[in-house]
């Protein structure tokens, strides 16, 4: 579950209350417009909810990270440069990196990144400036490039995240999808279960 509380209906601690009821294992705190006040308070409130049962990660800035002692930080291709957002993280913090396509995804994997998120790979209305889709065919490229998890996003729904995931992602990031659901808890046991069920196996 990627947090976006423009979207959400309920707020983002519900959604999130909810993603991890059903069992999701990994979120991230994303806010575009948010004080930074605010966001380490929000993030210390979710960190505290994902607790042992979910990995948490922030989104774009290595401060509130920190701050919270979140387990790790996202990073874009014009956020913080990987070498920096290291060296503050600490060698222990996962960090990981948005990449567009399978050069990108191995320099990632070069500089040490813990995981990247293959973006967009559908059309989406999220994020304004995600560039043009890249496909499932990147999916499978990327994979074959790279040993590292990948994390597809972008237009992520229940009808295509069978597909992602065959094509060797393995993991898929949903935001709209699933904060815009009237139910978080239902939707996000939905993509659970598509995922699991689709994952290569002994690859
Ligand atoms: N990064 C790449 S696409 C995207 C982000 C944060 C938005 C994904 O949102 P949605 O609603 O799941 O398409
Ligand atoms: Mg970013």
């Amino acid at each position: 579950l990627v947090t976006d509380s423009r979207l959400s209906r309920g707020g983002s601690l519900h959604d999130v209350r909810e993603a991890l009821r059903a069992g999701c294992r990994i979120v991230q705190y994303r806010e575009k417009d948010r004080d930074t006040r605010t966001m380490v308070e929000e993030a210390a409130a979710i960190r505290d909810l994902c607790g042992e049962r979910a990995i948490f990660i922030v989104n774009d800035r290595v401060d509130v990270a920190l701050a919270v002692d979140a387990d790790g930080v996202h990073i874009g291709q014009d956020d913080m440069p990987y070498m920096h957002a290291r060296r503050l993280m600490g060698a222990g913090k996962i960090i990981g990196v948005t990449v567009h396509d399978d050069v990108e995804a191995r320099e990632a994997e070069r500089l040490g990144a813990d995981y990247v998120g293959l973006s967009p790979v559908f059309a989406t209305g999220t994020k304004s400036d995600a560039g043009s889709p890249c496909g499932v065919g990147m999916v499978r490229l990327a994979r074959e490039n790279v040993a590292l998890p990948i994390v597809a996003i972008g237009g992520i729904t229940k009808g295509n995240v069978a597909e992602v995931i065959g094509a060797g992602a393995d993991s898929a990031a949903a935001i709209s999808a699933v904060v815009c659901a009237e139910d978080v808890f239902r939707e996000t046991s939905e993509f659970r279960k598509l995922i699991r069920n689709n994952r290569r196996r002994g690859e």
